[in-house]
């Protein structure tokens, strides 16, 4: 898979060396590639931004250097690719669709991603008509309900959802499956030995019996009821989504 980030702040990128995703590049398995947008200019202030038109706070990115950034960043790909190559095109973006597991599930089946990471109050409208115009696939995505500075936070966040679903990644591949939200529910209750713990103000905590009892089935049941009691705790949202994807024949037999 191939990934180009373009963005302002470069820096801010840095945590893609390391860890899991800074494997994955070593191994090759990710080619991320980060473009400073400033490079697509050529006033000696190296501009980005401009005043809103008709008014109002805060600056907004101008098209120029991103219509110079997509053309290089798209001439450079498909000269790796190959010519017929088109990426997928995202901007993290709060007014944007929320970003969630299925479409990271989604994204990390994609040959080429490329975020635009915007900054300010946001990017000239122009640049969306330009890609799309250009038959460019484009989406803005968001983290959640809440004002993050620039994209570069969320570009962290959704490349670490995005990469480690990507076969070879995550070396045991198990541990994809059971994680919260891979099945629309959140996680069971996890434990390890001891099995007794003796806490550091003299309280001995137990680990749940079933769990030691061997029965497989009876530990699966243990987990799905857990699952379910503690996502309508903490996400009933999540439990009136899936009841509405039921009604909608989501789980009807043929
Ligand atoms: Cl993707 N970008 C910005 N700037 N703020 C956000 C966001 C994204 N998601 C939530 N807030």
């Amino acid at each position: 898979m191939r990934i180009d980030v373009i963005t302002i702040f470069p820096e801010y990128l840095a945590p893609l060396e390391l860890s899991l995703i800074g494997k994955a590049r070593r191994d090759g398995l990710v080619d991320l590639r980060i473009h400073q947008l400033r490079d697509f200019t050529h006033d000696r202030h190296r501009t980005v931004d401009d005043t809103p038109l008709g008014g109002g706070a805060g600056m907004v990115m101008k098209p120029e250097p991103w219509a110079e950034a997509f053309a290089a960043v798209l001439a450079d790909g498909r000269a790796a690719l190959g010519e017929d190559a088109s990426p997928l095109v995202i901007f993290p973006n709060p007014a944007g669709e929320p970003f969630a597991q299925a479409t990271a599930q989604d994204w990390s089946t994609r040959p080429w991603l490329v975020f635009a990471c915007g900054r300010y109050e946001g990017i000239d409208e122009r640049v969306y008509e330009h890609l799309a115009d250009a038959g460019i696939e484009v989406a803005l995505a968001s983290l959640g309900d809440y004002v993050l500075n620039g994209g570069e936070v969320a570009v962290l966040a959704i490349t670490e959802a995005v990469v480690r679903l990507v076969p070879g990644v995550v070396g045991n591949a198990a541990s994809l499956v059971e994680e919260s939200h891979s099945d629309g529910l959140l996680e069971y209750p996890l434990y390890t030995r001891p099995a007794a713990w003796t806490g550091p103000d003299g309280t001995v905590r137990e680990v749940p019996e079933v769990l030691l009892s061997g029965n497989h089935a009876r530990i699966a049941a243990w987990r799905a009821e857990q699952s379910l009691a503690r996502t309508a705790e903490r996400r009933p949202d999540l439990i009136s989504c899936r009841e509405g994807a039921q009604q909608h024949g989501a789980g009807d037999a043929p």
